[in-house]
């Protein structure tokens, strides 16, 4: 099957629907704005060839564990490299031992074979060095009862996304696995807090001190949608049971270029736990839901409450959003998981053209 193609930020009322929203998040938070403007330089809003604004990118990935999702997650983040501007990719796997920017790596290689076919689609593409250069190692032992200890190569590049932002031009911290290297972050310049907004997964148990942390010291100040298990709307029946799309990834992104092909392979024995008897295939992606938060075209992400790709959360204190408790939202045990689900067909839809601009250029 090969899904219909759907425009993505290509039209003008999208790119003033985007402009507005700047103006949307001043008036929502005023006391933000009327802090004072961070010393560093500040680094201009990244427009697309259309004009269209893009939401500054951080994103802390768990790659290369015994779960493979984040790397479909990975492949999905950089087929939208065109309309988001990623400042920083940062390898926070604490649970592994030890980082794993290799991981980060091997999608960025793959999708250096596309990028001349991506090209043909929108001229927006960063370049593979570009991408390389914005990867970080992040921290490698779990965080002492404090919940932080030592900077790391990704919490220094959060530092100093955050502070070349502005409450107008804000940097998205995405966080896929542990919250380690943004709790050392804010530890070490408080002041960067104004600047940040904050969509996590469920992380807690990945870096329990660090996630702790955050918690108790930064929850009411950060900007936070603390997503635990709306994303499992990406993948998961209605009933709620963990069971990740097979037939999907064959459809859709198998055959389509050096990323679909890497996404067909990561999602082959996704745990890694094999035995001979029963393995788990499918996509799966978790993670991705703040990605769909930020790329959904009818989306204002300065509204976490209403609907759209990435999922609605509830307001649960100053700045602080969660899944929805409401039975009738929630997946089996996955609360909220259908506020996302309701918009797979569009997202997934997309997913698949973009897939498609891997496989073939552009016809002139
Ligand atoms: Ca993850």
């Amino acid at each position: 099957m090969t899904a219909s193609k759907t425009p993505v930020a290509a039209d003008l009322a999208l790119s003033r629907r985007r402009i507005l929203r700047t103006g949307l998040s001043l008036t929502a938070f005023p006391a933000i704005v009327a802090a004072a403007p961070h010393e560093a330089a500040l680094r201009p809003v990244q427009l697309t060839v259309d004009g269209t604004t893009k939401p500054r990118v951080f994103v802390t990935t768990d790659a290369g564990g015994s779960d493979k999702d984040d790397l479909q997650s990975l492949v999905h983040l950089l087929l939208y490299s065109d309309v988001l501007d990623i400042v920083g990719l940062g390898s926070s796997a604490a649970m592994l031992g030890s980082g794993r920017v290799s991981a980060i790596r091997s999608v960025i290689s793959a999708y250096e074979a596309d990028r001349g076919r991506l090209l043909t689609h929108s001229a927006d593409y960063p370049s593979a060095a570009r991408l390389h250069s914005r990867v970080h190692e992040g921290s490698s032992t779990l965080q002492p009862a404090a919940g932080f200890s030592r900077p790391t190569q990704a919490s220094r590049a959060i530092v100093a996304a955050a502070r070349t932002a502005s409450p107008s031009n804000l940097l998205y911290v995405l966080t896929w696995g542990s919250h380690a290297d943004l709790a050392q972050a804010l530890h070490d310049d408080p002041s960067i807090v104004r600047n940040i907004r904050l969509i996590s997964s469920g992380v807690d148990g990945q870096d329990p001190n660090a996630h702790r942390y955050l918690q108790e010291h930064w929850k009411g100040r950060l900007w936070w949608i603390d997503g635990a298990t709306s994303g499992r709307g990406i993948y998961a029946p209605p009933s709620g049971a963990n069971t990740p799309d097979r037939a999907w990834p064959a459809a859709n992104a198998e055959g389509h270029g050096k990323l679909g092909d890497f996404f067909m392979a990561s999602t082959q024995d996704l745990y890694g736990d094999f035995d001979g008897t029963r393995r788990t295939d499918g996509l799966k992606m978790g993670d991705s839901f703040s990605v769909l938060y930020l790329i959904d075209p009818g989306r204002n992400p300065d509204q976490p409450e209403a609907r759209g790709w990435g999922g609605s959360y509830v307001a649960s204190g100053p700045l602080y959003w969660t899944d929805s408790r409401n039975p009738a939202l929630s997946y089996g045990s996955y609360y909220g998981a259908k506020t996302v689900a309701d918009h797979k067909g569009a997202f997934l839809a997309d997913f698949a053209a973009r897939f498609d601009r891997a496989q073939a250029a552009k016809s002139k």
